[in-house]
């Protein structure tokens, strides 16, 4: 007979995610590093009580902001390439609507994470309950349905043995480096008080690993022989280069075939920044030397990557009318896009096997050779942007050219929205694989403090740094508290420009008057003059302000010594951003309009419209 154990749902849900295990450098860990919780009438009884049984193993840590503990959990599994993760915890109403926009963030950009909101009854009988939405046409729906849409996996949880089959299903997207993304369990309040006889067999520990998809032969074939045609092969190294940990494999096939490489956000630390066939950056916000191969490859290898608009230049970039893109990535769904040649497969089995079919070819002299010189232009034209100012109002630019020569290329960098990331983009100089945290498949405001948060409990001997402005710092800053409280520090490096900087830029680009971004520019009785640095203190951080670039030196020289998080705040420009680099973005400009500026922008809008490729 079976043997069986009698828990409730909730306690069965929580000793099951305990039981579940990784490897991390030959080391077994727990998968899940702990469940963030803010606890309301939806989960403070059931799953409240089982995840206080299970501290020890499982922990719960309480932050602020739905919102953001979801941030930190994302933020966690990006900086543990996808190995490890988090779950969070909410109760039925509000709770659990803060992390819908949490749930799109990982589903765009890929990565694991468990939401367990707490529903409305299964049974019904209290109806409506505090905080239910009530649906006049659907019994059936409640707030959690918003999670559908944006979770790979979403199960509603209305009897207890519900949880076998949907934590077996849970398991296998969490941890599949195809489907990885949300999933949402939401757990009926009174079903998650509700015992049940569990097969012990349920509980075993289990260890779960990495899938490595080896490529089809034929389409490996035919990827061969594209590449082996080659004139001006150029790849693009994409997020998914990060996650299956295919530095090493990247570089000896470049090197081997002399092929140039530009990376996306996501992509970017694959290749150290110093590497000679590292071009960096490509796209709307790549460098010089990417963006000029970019407009001339023949064939284009994209690995790991979603080919957004950013990486694209909305389609426009990629000149070369007989060009070919073939499409190595471990979703099918991503590798055929734009009539690419697909080679679905894990990034690095798919280097290998290349490396090896391709071991006699090498790229043409004088198309390596372009590589290389437009490199050194591009590192000429990036430190003189960068270097030390005295500016009183430095640019973006001067900021990150002295995070970099304080806090050197170990670091993790940390950013999400703004103008930060097209400036980090195009001259952070990356080292070692995932040190870039670049958020940029949501560009979530409000991302980066406890997303830097959820990096530094992926990696405690790093240094986390988070670049942020002072719109996303505004707009979700309370792990700062939470950071401290939980002694996990780290170096917040503030731009306060006075609002929204890149938004305003690109109102203007557009032809727009300048409205409703810049502080100045708002509708106000008084215009708002912030104490960031004593905010940050209220909140438990050490924080000043610095009035130049040295002193911001000194700050970072002196945060680094901290163990407490720390801000520091400096003053920046907001009309400046890099000029060198850069490509068009698809920013669609009004066909009609009484402003001149706004039809000027509309000419050179359709003009520049005909550069866009349309499927091919
Ligand atoms: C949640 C959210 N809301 C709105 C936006 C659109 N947006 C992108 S950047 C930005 C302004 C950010 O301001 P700040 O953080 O001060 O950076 P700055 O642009 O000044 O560099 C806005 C409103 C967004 N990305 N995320
Ligand atoms: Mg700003």
């Amino acid at each position: 007979m079976t043997k069986t154990i009698r828990l409730t749902m909730a306690q069965a849900l929580t000793r099951f995610l305990s039981r579940q295990m990784t490897m991390v450098d030959d080391k077994k860990m727990p998968i899940f590093a702990g469940v963030w919780a803010i606890f309301g009438h939806g989960n403070v009884a059931g799953l409240g009580e089982a995840l206080y049984q299970v501290r020890e193993e499982l922990p719960t840590y309480r932050a602020h902001n739905e919102q953001a503990m979801a941030h930190a959990a994302i933020a966690f599994a990006k900086a543990s390439f996808r190995r490890r993760m988090m779950a969070v915890t909410s109760s039925v109403g509000p709770g659990a609507t803060n992390m819908v926009t949490a749930a799109a963030l990982a589903h765009v950009n890929r990565l694991p994470l468990l939401l367990l909101p707490g529903d409305v009854f299964a049974n019904r009988v209290p109806d409506p309950v505090l905080q239910q939405v009530e649906s006049f046409s659907d019994g059936t729906v409640s707030a959690n349905d918003c999670f559908r849409p944006v979770s790979r996996y979403f199960d509603r949880i209305t009897r207890p043995e519900q949880i076998i089959p949907a934590l077996a299903r849970t398991m296998a997207v969490l941890t599949d480096p195809t489907e990885c993304g949300p999933v949402t369990l939401a757990l009926c309040q009174d079903v998650q008080a509700e015992a049940y006889d569990y097969p012990e067999s349920f509980f075993e520990e289990r260890v779960w690993l990495q899938r490595r998809q080896r490529p089809d032969r034929e389409e490996l074939a035919a990827a061969i022989a594209t590449l082996k045609s080659a004139k001006k092969p150029l790849i693009i190294a994409g997020g998914g280069v990060i996650y299956s940990q295919a530095s090493s494999e990247l570089a000896t096939f470049v090197e081997s075939a002399g092929i140039p490489v530009c990376e996306t956000q996501g992509g970017k630390s694959s290749l150290p920044d110093a590497h000679p066939l590292n071009m960096a950056a490509v796209g709307v916000t790549g460098t010089a030397a990417a963006n000029r191969l970019a407009q001339e490859a023949d064939v284009i290898l994209a690995v790991g990557t979603r080919l957004q608009d950013f990486t694209t230049g909305s389609w426009a970039l990629f000149q070369n009318s007989l060009k070919t893109f073939i499409g190595l990535n471990v979703q099918p769904f991503d590798a055929a896009k734009h009539r690419a040649q697909p080679l679905v497969a894990d990034v690095k089995e798919g280097l290998i096997e290349l490396s090896v079919a391709l071991k006699d070819y090498r790229a043409p002299a004088d198309w390596t050779d372009k590589a290389y010189s437009g490199k050194e232009e591009w590192q000429r034209a990036a430190a003189k942007v960068t270097g030390p100012t005295n500016a009183s109002l430095p640019s973006d630019a001067q900021v990150i050219g002295a995070v970099q020569r304080a806090m050197g290329s170990k670091a993790t960098v940390l950013h999400a929205a703004g103008g930060l990331p097209g400036e980090m983009h195009k001259l952070w100089q990356a080292g070692a694989p995932g040190s870039y945290h670049a958020e940029y498949g949501f560009s979530c405001m409000g991302y980066e403090i406890a997303g830097g948060l959820g990096a530094k409990m992926a990696r405690p001997n790093d240094e986390v740094v988070v670049m942020i402005g002072d719109g996303s710092y505004l707009m979700l800053n309370s792990e700062i508290a939470t950071s401290v409280m939980l002694g996990h520090k780290i170096n917040i490096v503030l731009l306060d420009n006075r609002g929204y900087g890149c938004i305003n830029r690109l109102q203007m680009g557009t032809g727009g008057a300048n409205f409703n971004n810049l502080l100045r520019d708002t509708k106000h009785e008084v215009l708002p003059d912030i104490d960031f640095a004593a905010h940050a203190r209220s909140l438990g951080a050490i924080a000043e302000k610095v009035a130049s670039i040295a002193e911001l030196e000194g700050a970072l020289a002196r945060a680094k010594q901290n163990d407490r998080t720390t801000v520091v705040v400096i003053d920046t420009d907001p009309l400046i951003s890099t000029e060198e680099g850069g490509f068009w973005w698809d920013v669609a400009v009004p066909e009609v309009s009484p402003r001149s500026q706004v039809n000027d922008a509309r000419k050179n809008y359709e003009e520049k419209q005909k550069l866009q490729r349309v499927g091919d």
